[in-house]
């Protein structure tokens, strides 16, 4: 039970205003963003810098109240929500939105926890530079989210994840102490990576305040084209050929199932990709040149080309403006919003060799009808980065209700095929309360116990976001 002088001397250094008790004000801060999961908590805190979150997170320390950091609860693992005990309190880093510093010759960029992706993509645009994580959430998700989630999204391809991104951190510790390590260097080999502890810990060792982000050049033009093929097994054809053709200015590849098209024009009529008819997969390219528009036209044309005469596509649409581009991608992200309108489902983001992943469809298709006849595949990810949403929604014929009944019976088909091709089960939404006891199927002892030594070392009293990971 969290005592009254407790939260008086949150009182004290937050502002009466910003701890919130009224259970009204708290309800978004509890439930996750699927709907799937509603917490309980003793207060919400909302810290507005560095000093007051290491000022409260000693005194949760001293007595001993577990820590739920929250951004923006867009999270699709239960991370940012506190179990049921009540015992918790939230700490949203939406306040520390401010972006600190600009360096364009070091190409960074020095942000607090709680700036909203898309602040910090569109701040670093104004300055002619590129913050390149991209996802469907990025308008309400945080870096501190991105962060301890190591977000992926659809430009991991050329730039890499939320770890590939992030050079420095601010890091209040479990016991209260801020970790200066705002460093904003391509090179620093002086120990044990700290940085990269924290990043992907989901809030388990500590608090993230604040990062030094990588800027890239921005790219002159971003070219898109959206495909129609056959099988996945074109797919990754389709991919390779890019890759021969694009290299390095291939920035997105991503692949849809017809089925995942379907829910988006089926929920979201005004939606339309311009295709004539229907085909089992399409593909969304992306190429980014340096050079000039037609130049990446001439290069995404000549791919598609070599790709029809190949008889790896069946049809293309290359986008002739960026608001058609724009429409092209707006299909590709609606995809999640329109299978939460459809029901609830079962989700999964498996990663797989890239090599395996028309294999790892085929199969796990096959396993799945097997035990859950007429189930329905919404198939979908980063194909270019062998991470697949391979999300199940229920026969036409069964109540949604029902059918998610079955969830750990359709993870173990989905997790245990995905493990089977040398896979993961979670490659970029990490593992929350949603992943944790799954997880331990897969890791071995020793792996998992490396993870819990470096938990009781930063965390002896496991008051950071507990019972999320391990
Ligand atoms: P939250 O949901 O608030 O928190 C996520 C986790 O981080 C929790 O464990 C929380 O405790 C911890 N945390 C939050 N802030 C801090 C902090 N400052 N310090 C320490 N721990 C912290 N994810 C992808 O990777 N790729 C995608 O393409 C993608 N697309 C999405 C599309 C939609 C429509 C939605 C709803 C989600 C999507 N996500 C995707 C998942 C989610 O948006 C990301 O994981 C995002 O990075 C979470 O950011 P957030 O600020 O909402 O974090
Ligand atoms: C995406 O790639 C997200 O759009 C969400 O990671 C995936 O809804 C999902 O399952
Ligand atoms: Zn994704």
């Amino acid at each position: 039970m969290i005592s009254p002088e407790f939260l008086n001397a949150c009182r004290d250094i937050l502002g009466a205003g910003q701890v919130i008790t009224d259970p009204e004000d708290m309800a978004a801060y509890l439930t996750d963003w699927r709907g799937r999961f509603t917490g309980s908590a003793a207060a919400v805190l909302r810290p507005a810098d560095t000093q007051q979150v290491a000022a409260v997170i000693a005194l949760c320390a001293a007595a001993k109240v577990p820590v739920v950091p929250q951004g923006g609860n867009t999270g699709l693992v239960l991370g940012s929500v506190p179990d049921r005990t009540g015992n918790a309190v939230v700490l949203s880093m939406k306040r520390m939105n401010r972006i600190r510093s600009m360096d364009l010759v070091n190409n960074t960029i020095t942000v607090e926890a709680g700036c909203i992706l898309e602040t910090v993509q569109d701040t670093a645009s104004e300055a002619g530079r590129l913050f390149p994580l991209s996802l469907a959430a990025e308008g309400s998700c945080t870096i501190g989210g991105n962060l301890a989630t190591n977000a992926g999204g659809t430009a991991v391809l050329r730039y890499g994840s939320m770890r590939d991104l992030c050079l420095g951190l601010e890091v209040v510790t479990a016991d209260g102490k801020v970790w200066e390590g705002l460093r904003g260097l391509r090179k620093d080999n002086t120990g044990y990576d700290l940085r990269n502890l924290f990043i992907g810990a989901e809030g388990t060792l500590g608090i993230i305040t604040a990062a030094v982000l990588k800027l890239f050049p921005q790219p002159k033009v971003q070219v898109t084209a959206m495909v129609g093929l056959n099988t996945p097994e074109d797919a990754l054809r389709l991919l390779t050929m890019a890759q021969a053709t694009c290299a390095a200015s291939l920035t997105g590849f991503e692949l849809m199932s017809q089925f995942s098209l379907a829910l988006v024009t089926k929920h979201f009529p005004q939606m339309r990709t311009g295709f004539a008819q229907a085909y089992p997969q399409y593909v969304l390219l992306e190429i980014s040149d340096s050079e000039s528009e037609e130049h990446a036209t001439a290069m995404l044309e000549a791919l598609v080309a070599e790709a029809m005469e190949s008889e790896v596509l069946c049809d293309a649409i290359v986008a002739s403006s960026i608001a058609q581009s724009k429409a092209l991608w707006s299909v590709r992200e609606h995809i999640t919003l329109a299978q939460a309108a459809e029901g609830k489902h079962v989700k999964h983001d498996v990663s797989v060799p890239i090599s395996s992943i028309a294999e790892f469809i085929d199969k796990t298709d096959a396993l799945l009808q097997e035990a859950f006849p007429g189930c329905r595949m919404v198939t979908f990810g980063h194909l270019g980065d062998g991470n697949l949403h391979y999300n199940v929604s229920a026969p036409e014929d069964l109540a949604d209700e029902a059918f998610i009944t079955h969830q750990d019976a359709i993870n173990r088909i989905v997790h245990d095929s995905s493990v089977r091709f040398g896979g993961s089960i979670s490659a970029e939404h990490g593992l929350g309360m949603l992943k944790r006891d799954e997880i331990r199927r897969y890791k071995s002892d020793v792996e998992l116990g490396l993870m819990l030594a470096i938990k009781n070392a930063l965390d002896p009293d496991r008051l950071m976001n507990p019972g999320k990971v391990l």
